[in-house]
């Protein structure tokens, strides 16, 4: 996978180089080239900020700029790219460009999922009150555009998202991460919480760990690992419940929800209108 980021503050992007994602780009499993927007600017004082039209608070982006830098990323060919004769057909996709902004679509574990299995990404990251909305306009002929938001809170530009998007995505990557079971488990995870874990010693200032985890009796284990995963999730995460697919719960299961005040209807889990107001 190639990925490009554009940015006003190339140096943001710096941890990038470490750990997992430097580790997958020394494998040669990803090519990363971060840009600085201003390198695209034609004025003395390399411009890319003016005032809002219609008025109000801050600065908007300019376009031509934008327009300039991601032209040039779209022209530009991965490392990875096949020499020789063009394949017959449609030619390469066009890159996905992921614009963070709070006003996106939500990045999920799936939308993770989805872009890991693209070619090329692109990340332009705003800063001040946004980029002028033409160039998500224009970029729609080389891009497929994906306005994205980490979650609804407000960051001073869209760094720190493509660092943690641009995490969630490369641990994906066929290779990247060293125990391919890590990834497995999260993905059997049903869209839950996961369940607690515990180190030695077993009796830690007073604390015991659970004693069904020291008992080598692994169905009763993972049952209970399974009933702690609807507990937390319950508890901190009520919202994700109501995709939960409870059609095929066994007996066991249907009755961890219903001491956690839910019930199964049409294969869904539904709040019991007299249940408690604590989930505990
Ligand atoms: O608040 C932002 C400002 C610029 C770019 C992205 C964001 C944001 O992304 N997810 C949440 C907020």
């Amino acid at each position: 996978m190639r990925i490009d980021v554009v940015s006003i503050f190339p140096e943001y992007l710096a941890p990038l180089e470490l750990s997992l994602i430097g580790k997958a780009r020394q494998d040669g499993l990803l090519e990363l080239n971060v840009h600085d927007l201003r390198d695209f600017t034609t004025d003395r004082h390399r411009t890319v900020d003016d005032t809002p039209y219609g008025g109000g608070a801050g600065m908007v982006m300019k376009p031509e700029p934008w327009a300039q830098a991601l032209a040039a990323v779209a022209a530009a060919t991965p490392d990875s790219a096949e020499a020789g004769p063009a394949a017959a057909g449609s030619g390469p996709a066009k890159p996905v460009l992921i614009v963070p902004s709070p006003a996106g679509e939500r990045f999920t574990q799936a939308a993770a999922q989805e872009l890991a299995g693209e070619d090329r990404l692109v990340f332009a990251c705003g800063r001040y009150e946004g980029i002028d909305e033409r160039v998500m306009e224009w970029a729609a002929e080389h891009f497929t555009v994906r306005p994205m938001s980490l979650g609804d809170y407000v960051l001073n530009g869209g760094e720190v998202a493509v660092l943690a998007m641009v995490e969630a995505i490369g641990r994906l990557l066929p290779g990247v991460v060293g125990n391919p079971e890590s990834l497995v488990e999260e993905s059997h995870s049903d869209g839950l919480l996961e369940y607690p874990v515990y180190t030695k010693p077993s009796s830690w200032r007073d604390r015991d760990v659970p004693a069904v985890l020291l008992s080598g009796n692994h169905g009763k284990i993972a049952q209970w690992r399974r009933h702690e995963q609807y507990r937390r999730t319950a508890e901190r995460r009520p919202d994700l419940l109501e995709e939960f697919d409870a059609a095929k719960l066994p007996r066991a299961d249907r009755t961890a929800f219903a001491d956690l005040g839910y019930d199964v209807v049409d294969g869904h889990l539904s709040r019991r209108a007299d249940a408690g107001g604590d989930s505990a």
